[in-house]
């Protein structure tokens, strides 16, 4: 039942067991593992002619399903891809197999909706006696259901497909499985971003973190304010992403059931911001004249808020998500403390020279906006560092390295809910199998009651793209990242283990390549689909 050229690593797996003394039960290739797999020798063949994806009747979602209509068709390509290729391979299939049918079943419609942070993810997958059946509160759960019986088919040394019998009940862990893309150090061309949304649903993830502007470029064309882009994006014209690739991205992911969470990361990071909207940012003095360059947002002036106000009302209406990231890392107080206009301001509103209360009262008021406009805020740990009291369901997001279970204590027993993206920095590479690094964290090892355990929301993986473009990105994505979206999605007792993931992970890469994902090698070997 073994995917050719996984062989050795399968056989790994089961000497592994049987020597653990566990029960052995074969050796399932879902990667995430679901939260329960029971598999059977009993195996199905099963041929493109005569297999396909149906509704259920008893299904809420029927044909015109848009988003299920979809996924039936991309999940019958991927299964079956040299048959989708071209007619020629038609004939390699026998017409002496029998029907095959999924039968997919939802209990509420919600076909023409995007996912959010509430969505019912989970499924129940039973493949037997010839057919099989999916079942899900969600069409969200359908998809991620798709995803794990696309896995299960495989093809034996003649091309031949099958599936063994096998019963799955499954759920995510965490809510909010991220991944960020960071399309400001470089450009990344839509299609790199669609491939990241296609290999991302293959792994389960479901929300991408669009970190979309910072210091060098500002690809986003604005309605609202067009030079912001067509000033301060590395090109006007070729390196922008415009209303129309927006909600393009937005469309491919909600159909895979991937939420699109934007960053407009301010007070800091903000020098691409400046070319476009003069008087946004703090002119930096040497002395008593000013040097000619600028530091972060102005937080003195009015003209900053109603900036702000209005890009954030864009935000609102462009991104259908009810979560926007607001930034407020790594600000640099050395240009502020430099303006005298500044330094008055402090005074006036008894800051002293404490500019960390300054870079708060500025995160606050654009907290309050984003409250206002019904959007749940996003922050990076810089801003719950410097003040405990913010907006009690602002999101916090720990990016240092330095003490996280020590901040996720903190954060936690303040009350809010948080994102742990900290150890999960995969644009920092090393020689060898760093995954198993990955694998090893624990989100909810810190100290704390369960009540704060719960308040760990999720977690994300971040590509920051300082070296990154779209040369690179995938194979420094993947299945690097795969390693966080099973610790994510999957019982954490069942996963304990990164020698008995390493084979299903190796298949998973495997599988990668062949859906055209450009992932690289975890260690010595091959697949039988590799790149050329
Ligand atoms: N850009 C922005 C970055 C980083 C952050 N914010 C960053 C800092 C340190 C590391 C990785 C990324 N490049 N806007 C911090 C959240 Cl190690």
């Amino acid at each position: 039942m073994a995917r050719p050229g996984t062989h050795s690593a399968r056989l790994r797996v089961w000497l592994l067991l049987v020597a653990v003394g566990l029960t052995v039960e074969p050796v399932c290739g879902v990667w995430p593992l679901p939260q329960s797999i029971h598999q059977s020798p009993d195996r199905y063949s099963l041929s493109p002619q005569l297999f396909s994806f149906t509704y259920g009747k008893d299904s809420a979602a029927q044909t015109g399903c848009s988003v299920l209509d979809a996924a039936f068709n991309r999940y019958f390509s991927i299964i079956f891809p040299d048959f989708t290729k071209g007619p020629e391979n038609e004939l390699r299939y026998w017409s002496e197999s029998i029907p095959f049918v999924v039968s997919v079943s939802v209990k509420s419609r919600g076909c023409d909706g995007y996912p959010d942070e509430d969505s019912d993810e989970s499924y129940k997958l039973s493949v037997a006696d010839g057919q099989a059946v999916l079942r899900s509160a969600t069409v969200w759960g359908s998809l991620r259901g798709l995803e794990s019986f696309s896995q299960l088919v495989y093809q034996d040394d003649y091309g031949s497909y099958f599936l063994n019998k096998t019963e799955i009940v499954d759920f995510p862990r965490f809510a909010f499985r991220g991944l960020l893309l960071d399309t400001s150090r470089h450009y990344l061309p839509l299609h790199a971003i669609l491939k990241t949304l296609d290999a991302m649903a293959y792994s389960k993830f479901n929300v991408f973190h669009w970190h979309i502007v910072d210091d060098p470029s500002f690809p986003y064309q604005s309605r609202t304010f067009p030079d912001l882009s067509k000033k301060g994006a590395f090109h006007p014209f070729t390196h922008i992403y415009t209303q129309s690739d927006v909600m393009r991205v937005i469309e491919h992911a909600r159909m895979r059931g991937i939420r699109v969470v934007p960053e407009f990361d301010s007070p800091g990071h903000t020098q691409s911001w400046g070319k476009g909207q003069p008087d946004l940012l703090t002119p930096c003095y040497k002395g008593d004249v000013p040097s000619g360059s600028f530091g972060p947002v102005d937080p003195t002036v009015d003209t900053t808020y109603t900036f702000m106000e209005r890009l954030l009302k864009e935000v609102k209406y462009v991104f259908p998500d009810s979560y926007v990231h607001l930034g407020g890392d790594e600000v640099s107080f050395s240009c502020w403390q430099s303006n005298p206009n500044v330094r008055k301001f402090m005074g006036k509103m008894g800051f002293g020279k404490d500019f960390t209360k300054l870079e708060s009262f500025y995160m606050e008021s654009i907290m309050n906006m984003t409250a206002a406009l019904n959007k749940t805020s996003i922050v990076w740990q810089d801003v719950f560092d410097y003040r405990e009291r913010i907006p009690q369901d602002t999101v916090l997001e720990i990016w240092k390295g330095k003490g996280y279970q020590a901040e996720l204590s903190r954060m936690t027993k303040a009350g809010h809910r948080v994102l742990l993206s900290a150890p999960w920095y995969i644009n920092h590479i090393s020689y060898g199998q760093d995954w198993r690094i990955s694998y090893a964290v624990q989100p909810q090892n810190f100290s704390g009651t369960e009540e704060q355990k719960k308040l760990v929301i999720g977690g994300e993986v971040a590509m920051w793209g300082e070296y990154v473009d779209a040369t690179n990105l995938s194979p420094r994505l993947w299945p690097r990242a795969c390693a966080a979206a099973e610790r994510l999605w999957s019982d954490e007792e069942k996963t304990l283990n990164a020698d008995l993931a390493f084979p299903r992970l190796e298949e998973f890469r495997c599988e990668l390549l062949r859906r055209g994902i450009l992932a690289e090698p975890l260690y010595v070997g091959h697949c039988k689909h590799e790149y050329n």
